[in-house]
């Protein structure tokens, strides 16, 4: 580990103004390995004063060098973020690792490089949208010509999960920076490393000071709850749960700020019986237990085809307990811990309520005996349900662990129904080989996302996001555009 890591691990700071710093709350918490339960280091809180400081660092710079930038010049700076990232991939890798305890091939293939490429794709994007124009007649006859303008939003808060840290949090400052505002972030208290080192990064590249801010601490009366309530930011964009972005949007509804959402979501898979099996089962693999199930995209519903599903379910079964659990650095781990032991209560409440509410359990559904070095960590076994109900709540609520529980159905009719039937829309995986029913059964799934034959394939051009209780507006390729930039129209009389 490298000495700047080292320091950061040890004790992470906000980063305001350009400056690391520790803030004047006095507060800080403990940051606690996944795979163990010990600490690997402290974390300043911010409260309302650190805030402020970061509000306002944040408001000047809109005014200062980053202000007057040139478009070419600020998108060559985030190219130089990402390079950067790039180049001190193995410091993101080991804080991502630390923070998570995800195993280091998963981080060292999405995270960190999707981490960098966020700034890159959209420093691309913004330079190339155009905006629209009319020409209006009027009476006179001499008309007039109305064009488009994008302007930065202003300041943007950025609150982030735990799940993907630094992918999910660059996902929201890449496009805010590429379009010319300036950003306070919040990540997630359980993971608050990688996003330290970005400040690091920017001071290297030369990004002006108060562009990018930092501010550690939790939601409810800590550092979330006053950025989201500062009435000097002029817009919030958010992934989380549902229910804190419900909270949020009570904030943010004062001086009628922008939100962009991305919550929750209880996604389905749908195996038809003429699918490729062999692709069915590792896609869903892929899709219930990458990351330990923790990813909002991830399968926790499985509507299986009659015919098949004796066999699917053997299938993934045989998969799930191949999975071999351990340390983020055995390259054989393919399944890491989940966030935390709070967290670890959550999933294993489902287990219990799943048994209660009289689901076959296929594997998995406790706790594994880990060795001792990792016995305070938060494991649990890679699960299998079947047998419930579709109205159980194990097969409605959202549970974020490496769970699912799977449903034979009949016909097309049928499985589009019950795939629906959720407060939640974010993401389907059909498998199929029938392409026209991909089609026709794609565009009747309520989600922002289907996958077909595939699942987290991810092109950075595309809308993404969710429909129903999974999130409001679009971010990704000139969809984020919508919230990142102020779209005003210039009319000229001729
Ligand atoms: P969370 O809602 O508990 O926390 C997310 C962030 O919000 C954290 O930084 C947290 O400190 C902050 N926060 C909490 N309360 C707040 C408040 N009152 N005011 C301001 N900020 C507050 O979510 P999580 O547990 O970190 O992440 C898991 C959840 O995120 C799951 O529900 C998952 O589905 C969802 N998620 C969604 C997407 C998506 O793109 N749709 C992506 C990843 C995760
Ligand atoms: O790939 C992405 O851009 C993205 N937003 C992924 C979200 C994963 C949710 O956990």
């Amino acid at each position: 580990m490298k000495d700047g890591l080292i320091a950061t691990t040890r004790e992470a700071m906000h980063f305001i103004d350009g400056a690391f710093t520790a803030g004047s709350s006095g507060r800080i918490f403990d940051n606690i390995s996944p795979v163990t339960g010990k600490k690997i280091g402290i974390v300043h809180e911010g409260l309302k004063p650190e805030v402020d400081a970061a509000v306002a660092a944040a408001r000047a710079a809109l005014t200062g060098p980053w202000g007057h930038m040139p478009m070419a010049e600020r998108s060559a700076l985030l190219h130089a973020v990402a390079d950067e990232i790039n180049r001190r991939f193995e410091d993101f890798l080991e804080a991502e690792i630390l923070d998570t305890g995800k195993p280091r091939s998963l981080a060292a293939h999405v995270d960190i490089p999707r981490g960098a490429a966020n700034f890159k794709i959209f420093a691309d994007l913004v330079k190339n949208v155009p905006t629209e124009s009319f020409m209006l007649e009027t009476p006179d006859g001499a008309g007039a010509l109305n064009y488009g303008v994008r302007k930065p939003k202003g300041v943007i808060a950025v609150i982030s999960p735990w799940n993907l840290p630094l992918l999910l949090m660059t996902w929201k400052v890449g496009p805010a920076l590429a379009c010319g505002n300036t950003v306070i972030v919040k990540p997630s208290e359980e993971t608050p490393l990688t996003t330290t080192l970005l400040g690091e990064v920017m001071n290297t590249v030369g990004v002006p000071k108060g562009v990018f801010n930092v501010v550690h601490g939790f939601g409810p009366d800590s550092a979330g709850a006053y950025l989201t309530a500062h009435p000097d930011v002029d817009g919030i964009t958010f992934t989380g749960e549902t229910r804190t972005g419900e909270i949020i949007m009570q904030s943010a509804a004062k001086g009628l700020r922008q939100v962009s959402m991305e919550c929750g979501g209880k996604n389905a898979g749908i195996v038809f019986a003429d699918c490729d099996m062999d692709k069915a089962v590792a896609g869903t693999m892929q899709s219930v237990f990458s990351n330990c199930g923790q990813v909002c995209l991830g399968t926790e519903r499985v509507y299986v085809e009659r015919p098949v599903f004796d066999a699917f379910v053997a299938r993934l079964k045989a998969g799930a307990e191949a999975l071999k659990l351990g340390p983020s650095e055995d390259p054989e781990t393919n399944l890491g811990p989940l966030i935390s032991e709070e967290h670890k209560r959550k999933v294993l409440s489902y287990y219990a309520l799943a048994k209660e509410e009289g689901a076959t359990v296929i594997t998995g559904g406790g706790e594994p005996d880990m060795p001792d070095e990792m016995k305070g960590g938060a494991w649990v076994q890679p699960t299998i349900l079947t047998g419930l109900p579709e109205t159980a709540r194990c097969v409605k609520e959202e549970i974020f662990g490496p769970v699912c529980h799977i449903t034979p159905f009949d016909s097309e009719e049928e499985v589009i129904a019950m795939a629906n039937d959720t407060d939640y829309g974010l993401a389907t995986a059909l498998w199929t080989e029938d392409l026209t029913r991909a089609h026709r059964v794609a565009r009747r799934i309520d989600v922002g996302l289907v996958w077909v034959n595939s699942w987290f394939l991810r092109d950075l051009r595309t809308a993404f996001g969710g429909a129903k209780h999974s999130g409001i507006g679009r971010e990704g390729g000139v969809h984020g555009l919508e919230f990142y930039s102020e779209l005003s129209n210039v009319c000229v009389k001729l």
